[in-house]
This record gives structure tokens, sequence and C-alpha cells, in this order.
């Protein structure tokens, strides 16, 4: 409940007051630890389970650890899942990527296009792990008529994310690059690939409000995306970025760096048909984050 998701979540239901929510730091509860899990959610019986805790990471962080970017994922999405079916908890939600569809996918991607093609080999061992989270969903769902669900959600940013240059996403990889550029008066940032892959972006408040919305709008044996619709290309990002942290030097682009999937634009027509829609628009969420980061990050 303290990463970029979970704390977006709380946030939400903090402000709704409709509902009591229950969360532990990972020095409080180790989700890897089975037997610890199992306790926990027989202690606190709850009604209700968003799945936000994950290992993850930007394109460098998943190729250089595909050992732990598998094997992590799986064991706690296993522990929770099993645990949650050992107490019968009435509703799940499972959280996934969009990078479990196929590498060269039509596009927009629907749901039904999942395992349709090869993955994107820089994040294969993640999507694999969460492609496995998803089938367990339905199998729960299946063999024992629990009504839990899954939710794939675009490429998202916010407040409490990973800040780190070298293993955090691209949004908040040029974040902190552009404001540590400029607080040095350094003359270049350098970002990785060719700049010309097209991302969807989804500030973490828009996110938690289509979480709230699917547990109680949406059952069914399919994932269901959730994206905004609006795609940019990783060099009008920057420009984004730029102007909004305010770096005047030059942008380098190292292409020795992987591109990672070309493009991978959600189709979230099933999400607004059921009536929910994205209300924060990326210059806004891009300042909103910066406004964050700069009185909250500290090295
Ligand atoms: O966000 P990102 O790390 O991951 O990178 P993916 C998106 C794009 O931004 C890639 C480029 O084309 C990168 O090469 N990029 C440019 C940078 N400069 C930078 C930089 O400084 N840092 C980073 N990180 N990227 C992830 C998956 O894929 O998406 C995960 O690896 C997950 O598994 C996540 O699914 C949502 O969008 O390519």
């Amino acid at each position: 409940h303290s990463g970029l998701v979970g704390s977006a979540v709380v946030r939400l239901i903090e402000k709704s007051g409709k509902h009591h929510w229950i969360g532990k730091r990972r020095s409080e509860l180790d989700l890897l630890d089975r037997q610890s899990v199992m306790n926990f959610i027989e202690v606190e019986k709850p009604d209700a389970i968003v799945m936000a805790a994950a290992k993850v990471g930007g394109i460098k962080a998943n190729a250089d650890q595909p050992v732990e970017f598998l094997t992590e994922n799986l064991q706690i999405q296993s522990n929770i899942l099993d645990a949650a079916h050992a107490m019968s908890v009435k509703h799940f939600l499972f959280l996934g990527s969009s990078c479990i569809y196929p590498k060269m996918s039509a596009q927009p991607i629907k749901e039904e296009y999942l395992l349709t093609g090869p993955l994107e080999p820089t994040n294969e061992p993640y999507a694999i792990a969460k492609i496995a989270g998803l089938k367990l969903i339905q199998a729960y769902r299946k063999e024992y008529g629990h009504t839990w669900i899954s939710a794939m959600p675009t490429n998202v940013y916010g407040p409490f994310d990973n800040f780190d240059p070298t293993t955090s996403h691209v949004l908040p990889a040029l974040i902190r690059k552009f404001h540590d550029a400029k607080k040095t008066n350094s003359e270049v940032v350098t970002l990785w690939g060719s700049g010309q892959p097209l991302r969807e972006f989804i500030h973490s408040d828009d996110l938690a409000s289509a979480l709230l919305f699917l547990l109680e709008n949406f059952d069914s044996d399919l994932p269901i995306n959730v994206g905004t619709g609006q795609e940019i290309t990783i060099r009008e990002l920057a420009q984004i970025v730029n102007e909004i942290v305010g770096f005047t030097g030059e942008i380098l682009w190292d292409t020795k760096m992987p591109d990672g999937t070309p493009r991978k634009a959600l189709d979230s027509t099933e999400i607004k048909r059921l009536g929910w829609t994205n209300v924060i628009d990326l210059k806004s969420g891009i300042e909103q984050t910066y406004k964050w980061f700069s009185s909250n990050f500290h090295e």
C-alpha cells in the first residue's frame, strides 16, 4: 500500500470514506513468505484484496534481473491468491500490465489478443509471471466459482514511484534526469533508445479510481484494459517533462539502449462502456508528479 499504485488506492479509499483499509509495509509482511501471508489473511479476513504489490521496474531493470522478475512475481501472487482462496476472500483484483500482450500485436490492443504472438524480450519474464497470475484468477473462477477479476493498466506514473535513474520506468527517469541535470548545471542529459516508441500513460490516481470502479462494476473471466487512449512518443514525452522541469541543455539519445515494444496502445473500450473514464491529462499529471517529487524526494 505504500508504492505507486497501492498508495493511490489508499488515498482514494480514505477520500471516499466508504471502506476500511488494511496495509502492511514490506518490513512488516514479506509477501514472499507463504506462511506469513496465510497468517495475515487469516487474521484480517478482508472482504476484498487489491493486489498492487509486485516486483516492478523499467526496461533495464526487467532486462537485468529476469530471475527476480519471474520468480518473485510468481511467488507473491500465488501466495496471496492461495491465501485468499483458503480464507474465501470475496473480492480480488489482480493487477497486470500492458506488456502481457504480444510485442507486435494489432493496435489498439483488445483484451482477446492475449497469447496470440511472441512477447517483447526485455520484459518477457515479468509478462509471463503476470500472464500466470491472470490465468490463476481464471482458474479459480472456473474451478471454485470465485468472482475474482484482473485489470491490465497501461504505463502508470505518479507520486511514490521509483525515481532511480537506472531501474525506474521512463517517466520518473526523465523527471529525475532533467531535475538532476538542472540542479548540477549539467549541459547534457542522456536518454535511452531512439525516442520513437509510442507509449500511453495513466496517472496513479486515475488508475485507483478505475480499480475501485471495477471492484464494484465488473465481473468477467477476461482481463480488462485500463488506459487513456492517448499515445505519445518518448521523444515528445521528453519535451514535455523538459519544459516542466526547466532543463535548458542538450538531449542525447543512447541508441545502444533498447527501445522495447514499438507501440502498446490499449483498447479501453470495455471499461469506458461500463462508465469509467480518466480525468487527469498527461501534462497536468506530470506537473503534479514533479511537484510531489520536488518536495518529497531526497536522496
Ligand atoms: O518505461 P520503460 O522503462 O519501459 O521505457 P517499457 C519506455 C521507453 O522509454 C523505452 C525509453 O523505449 C526506453 O528505451 N527511455 C528513454 C527510457 N530514456 C529512458 C530512461 O532514462 N529510462 C527508462 N526506463 N526508459 C516496461 C516493462 O516496458 O513497461 C515493464 O519493462 C512494465 O515490464 C512497464 O510492463 C509498464 O514501457 O518499455
